[in-house]
């Protein structure tokens, strides 16, 4: 349920009786879907109004896209196809990693240390089979809405700065607004934001190294950041790196009170905007969206809204799910 007035990121640093700079509670006490919420009905009947020309455009890489996974603890799929007679195939897939591939990442995936999970919901409860904050509560909504996509690689490299994309440079929004503008196109509330940085395609070039621990430029780790999503009312947000933020993530003024404190050990998730995102603003996001042909669809035709659509996996108490994406120009 929408809050009269919806409250701005500066106001959820001073919400009277609210936990400083969550946005716990506005879309509801039991709320488990954050900022999808954004995606009411009208909304979503005006997002149809950006089908212009009924190209349909797959934002999916394959399952098993990377082999060896991107991501050493996420292993890679075992595709098993059998056949009970000669006329019949079956299969099975083991060792499904629901984020190694292009994914949507629910609000079970990360807590904020110093204040816990989306909503106030107990850490206790995210267990496998628990609904709570579960991607099947996502997969029950569904994803639908008016897609944006902004083309920072493409604008950075007509500047004449291209991204370095063997770094983890970290990409202020003043890149996203000065391509949004470059483009001609406004975010509105509700919007699904695609970002593509053109990372995807530095890594998927014909003999490109893969480096390795893993680097990629991604959204600057910085309060801001969260406050101009939080702002401009995202639904979701997604890219085509790894992690949507910049990886590794560099020591930001995101390090929270228990790792200064020491009652928490320094780990690859400090300084990561992840916490504030997905725990604090229940801000669903997507990482390694394949944006390519899409890119290139928008640049030729100009325009760069559309509809766009997905479908995780209805797995009760997921953390995240392949996106199932599908973007409709
Ligand atoms: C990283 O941690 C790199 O990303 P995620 O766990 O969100 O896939």
């Amino acid at each position: 349920m929408h809050a009269e007035h919806f409250p701005t990121y500066a106001e959820l640093l001073e919400r009277p009786g609210a936990l400083r700079g969550t946005a716990w509670e506005v879309f509801g006490v039991d709320d488990e879907l954050g900022t999808l919420n954004h995606l009411t009905p009208e909304r979503v009947r005006e997002a149809v109004r950006s089908v212009r020309r009924g190209v349909r455009v797959n934002l999916n890489l394959p399952l098993d896209a990377f082999d060896p996974p991107l991501i050493a603890h996420r292993g890679s799929i075992d595709h098993h196809v059998f056949g009970l007679n000669e006329f019949h195939r079956d299969e099975r897939i083991d060792n499904l990693f629901t984020q190694a591939s292009t994914q949507i990442d629910g609000l079970r995936h990360f807590g904020h240390p110093d204040h816990g999970f989306y909503n106030n919901v107990s850490g206790e409860l995210l267990t496998a089979g628990e609904p709570a904050l579960g991607i099947q509560r996502v997969a029950e909504a569904g994803i639908a809405g008016r897609g944006v996509l902004v083309d920072v690689g493409r604008h950075r490299a007509a500047s004449g700065r291209p991204i370095d994309q063997d770094s983890n440079e970290q990409i202020p929004t003043s890149d996203i607004d000065d391509a949004l503008d470059r483009q001609g196109v406004s975010l509105r509330p509700g919007d699904i934001l695609l970002i593509r940085f053109g990372w995807l395609e530095h890594i998927r070039r014909p003999g490109a190294q893969r480096t390795n621990p893993l680097v990629s430029p991604g959204l600057a780790q910085q309060e801001a950041t969260a406050a101009w999503l939080w702002d401009r009312r995202v639904a979701m947000v997604a890219a085509d790196n790894i992690a949507l933020e910049a990886w590794p993530a560099t020591e930001s003024t995101l390090t929270t009170r228990a790792e200064r404190d020491g009652m928490l050990g320094r780990s690859s998730h400090s300084g990561m905007l992840h916490r504030i995102l997905i725990p604090l603003l229940g801000l669903t996001i997507g990482e390694l969206w394949d944006l390519d042909a899409l890119a290139d669809e928008c640049a030729h035709t100009g325009f760069y809204d559309f509809l766009v659509t997905g479908e995780p996996l209805n797995v009760v108490g997921g953390v995240g799910s392949p996106a199932n994406s599908l973007a409709i120009l």
